[in-house]
């Protein structure tokens, strides 16, 4: 697909118009668009564009709103797509991911959890808001390789520390590799909580995952 394609597809998410975005993701997938592309090309740079604005206070929560639900609209029919390309394959590894405690974002942890099953893991997405007792259970019953967390806002940030400290405590750490994404996430506050590895998008999370049980 071309460039106007993307574009298209970024200014839906914009001018907040679902029916438009859903037309243009069907049309996409009809012509062999590359759902991860539609994605990071075209409705991630829209929602970028408004959280943006939104910051520089030009836009403001009901307009965020607005765009951040067509952009899950048009992400959930390219996330079954994402999935589906995958359900072939024997499972790589058993991962749970999740969105911390006092955040709410769930459309990039949506996706790099979609991406990771595509690519031959088995993950349990365990959703947003989780406390610390929720990744601990989840991990158990779970059996979990890799723990993943993410975050998009700076308080709940204390909140992946906390979890890896409960994991230490429960004698899981040395056999669960952690992985935290999110916005506010650096590698070196990583290095400070003690998780294993930080994935700036999805298709870093599949090499950091991959390195971390030793497929590549
Ligand atoms: C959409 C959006 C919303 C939507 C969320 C809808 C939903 N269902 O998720 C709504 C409107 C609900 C919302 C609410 C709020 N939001 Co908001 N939101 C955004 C926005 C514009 C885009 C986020 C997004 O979906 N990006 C697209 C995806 C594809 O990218 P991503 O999330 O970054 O994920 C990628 C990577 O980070 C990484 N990744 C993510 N997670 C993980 C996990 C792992 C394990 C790995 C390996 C990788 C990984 O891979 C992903 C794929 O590439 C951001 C702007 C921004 N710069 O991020 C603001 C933003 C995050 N929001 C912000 C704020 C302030 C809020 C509110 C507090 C606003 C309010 N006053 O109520 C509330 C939060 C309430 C709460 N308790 O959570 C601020 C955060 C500031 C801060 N540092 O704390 C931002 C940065 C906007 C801004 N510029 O001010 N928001």
């Amino acid at each position: 697909m071309d460039q106007e394609y993307f574009d298209k597809l970024a200014q839906a998410v914009i001018d907040g118009e679902a029916d438009v975005a859903v037309q243009l993701v069907n049309e996409g997938l009809g012509k062999g668009v590359d759902p991860i592309e539609a994605i990071e090309k075209g409705l991630a740079r829209g929602i970028m564009k408004v959280g943006d604005d939104f910051g520089a206070g030009e836009v403001f929560l009901p307009e965020l709103i607005m765009a951040a639900d067509v952009m899950k609209q048009a992400t959930s029919i390219l996330d079954e797509k994402i999935k589906s390309s995958g359900s072939t394959r024997t499972s790589l590894g058993q991962l749970v991911i999740g969105t911390v405690k006092g955040d709410i974002h769930d459309i990039g942890k949506s996706v790099v959890a979609s991406v990771l099953q595509a690519n031959g893991y088995n993950v349990e997405d365990i959703g947003i808001d989780v406390a610390v007792e929720g990744f601990i259970e989840s991990v158990k019953q779970n059996s979990a390789d890799v723990l993943g967390m993410s975050t998009l806002l700076t308080l709940p940030l204390q909140v992946m520390g906390e979890v890896i400290a409960s994991m230490k405590e429960a004698g899981l750490k040395d056999k669960v590799k952690v992985i935290v994404g999110g916005c506010p996430v650096t590698q070196e506050f990583a290095d400070e909580i003690g998780a294993d590895a930080v994935g700036f998008d999805a298709a870093d999370a599949v090499k950091k995952v991959g390195k971390l049980l030793g497929h590549s």
